[in-house]
């Protein structure tokens, strides 16, 4: 079962998948220590293997704390390594500091000549080219790449016994990887070629992904040890495709992807209640698994706003969250940033074959057209 989930709604039970939806059986919320103090410095010895992650503006700033943070708090014996665009603020770089071990700028421009031909080619892909540079880090021997829209929910250090490149079935095409999460070597020889690959054939989803799938051709066919389980890299896309898997497999998750445009730190947090705004915690709303959502805001508002608040000092910033004790500014949303989810885009005018469409592509209207409810209501007319 994958996203052509119309191909299914005659014969979908309705009662069933209402019972079905994941809030009704929550993943074990994990406690979240206030601390990294456990993992003394001392107690890293692995230290030419680092989990590796990309921050290329203040906002996934955000999440790369999160992730980095979610790491630590279960204990990787691995170094930190974010990677870093020329638009993360300064006070947001000194709080990344305060949780990676490395802290690297990446300015494409410098790269060298592969580099600059790759992006005078292909100028879209500017942001892609940043993240193939995890492969120049090679102080490093093994690393793992993850995205900074992931959220680690167990030690997940065993990565490190993978070999390049080992990464988790995309949920929409599964012949794919999905590059969220992935074992790489870092070599210059490797990011030359890659580069190379790039400036002359770019990448057929606009992306890393298309890029990379295409550069690790055999991923698909040539050693199953390469294929990561899905709980390395479980987005809400999967959940809600084929949500009995979900009930079965999804209580082992070790690593959260929030997949697609609307991310974490698109919310509001209330502190106070513990409540984050916009997303309803309904069984008919299901747009981010809650219970995930939460946990990322419960690890952000305890661990990475006080790092924060430290780095900015009086200077307000974008906090994320409503409560005006912990948060004395207002939030205001970076102009570069996606719209709010509570206001989902007009979409009266989208004809029922451009939705079908656009759900097959991918392209899925979670807070609109395709929410739990009208697809509810959709099952219902049929059912009736
Ligand atoms: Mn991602």
């Amino acid at each position: 079962m994958g996203r052509k989930m119309w191909g299914l709604i005659p014969v979908f039970d309705c009662s069933q998948l209402l019972l079905l939806c994941p809030t009704h059986f929550k993943p074990p919320v994990l406690p979240i220590p206030t601390t990294d103090a456990q993992v003394d410095s001392a107690q890293r010895d692995m230290s030419d293997q680092a989990f590796v992650t990309l921050a290329t503006n203040d906002n996934y700033a955000k999440g790369a704390m999160v992730l980095g943070q979610s790491l630590r708090n279960h204990n990787t014996t691995r170094k930190l390594v974010v990677l870093i665009g020329p638009h993360v603020a300064e006070p947001c770089r000194d709080a990344l500091h305060s949780v990676f071990d490395e802290v690297i700028m990446v300015n494409v421009m410098d790269s060298g000549d592969a580099a600059n031909l790759a992006l005078m080619k292909r100028p879209d892909l500017g942001v892609t080219i940043t993240k193939l540079h995890c492969w120049t880090l090679e102080q490093y021997s093994k690393c793992v790449f993850m995205d900074a829209d992931t959220l680690v929910l167990s030690n997940i250090d065993e990565l490190f016994d993978r070999e390049e490149l080992s990464a988790a079935p995309d949920p929409g095409w599964p012949d794919c990887f999905n590059s969220g999460v992935f074992v790489f070597r870092p070599s210059n020889e490797t990011h030359k070629d890659l580069l190379a690959y790039c400036a002359e054939k770019g990448s057929f989803d606009g992306g890393d992904q298309g890029i990379l799938n295409s550069y690790f051709n055999t991923w698909a066919t040539a050693d199953i040890s390469k294929h990561l389980p899905f709980i390395y890299n479980l987005s809400s896309i999967a959940i809600y495709s084929y949500l009995p898997a979900f009930k079965q497999y999804g209580h082992d998750a070790k690593v959260v992807h929030f997949l697609g445009k609307v991310k974490p730190w698109n919310y509001s947090y209330d502190a106070q209640k513990g409540e984050v705004k916009g997303h309803s915690t309904s069984p008919d709303q299901c747009q981010m698994h809650p219970d995930y959502l939460l946990q990322w805001w419960q690890l952000y508002a305890t661990s990475v706003l006080p790092l924060m608040q430290k780095a900015y000092g009086d200077t307000p910033f974008s906090s994320g969250c409503v409560d005006q004790k912990s948060c004395p500014d207002k939030p205001h949303e970076d102009v570069r940033e996606q719209p709010k989810p509570s206001t989902p885009p007009p979409s009266q005018t989208v004809s029922s074959e451009e939705r079908k469409q656009r759900w097959e592509a991918g392209q899925i209207d979670y807070l609109g057209d395709d929410s739990f409810t009208n697809i509810e209501q959709k099952l219902n007319s049929f059912l009736k």
